[in-house]
């Protein structure tokens, strides 16, 4: 009898376990994809969390950057990637040095 009741608050606990992993409260950073392709940020406004990486795919054959007037760059040589780690006052709009009409937009949520 006893043996059956600590069974079952092992179950319950395995429960509430299971509902903290799968919870709204994201337990871990996730990577956001931005496609850089025909002079263009795709898509061009993204959300993301502070902690979260930002990562551009540059598929076009020549050289892009993302780029904050007076802030960070980023660069993305053709056919690689370029990496950032959202931080809190990302909130911002950038653009691409080399292509000035290349213009995206990061929002940072709570
Ligand atoms: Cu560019």
């Amino acid at each position: 009898m006893t043996a059956l009741l600590l069974d079952r608050r092992q179950l319950l606990l395995g429960g509430a376990a299971l509902l903290a992993i799968g919870g709204p409260a994201r337990a871990e950073a996730s990577t956001v994809r931005i496609t850089v392709e025909k002079l263009a940020f795709v898509p061009e406004e993204i959300t993301v969390r502070a902690g979260d990486t930002i990562e551009w795919v540059n598929k076009d054959p020549f050289a892009h950057t993302a780029t904050v007037k007076g802030g960070w760059e980023v660069a993305i040589p053709p056919g690689k990637t370029g990496t950032r780690v959202a931080a809190a006052g990302d909130d911002i709009e950038y653009y691409c040095r080399f292509h000035p009409n290349m213009k995206g937009r990061i929002v940072v949520s709570a």
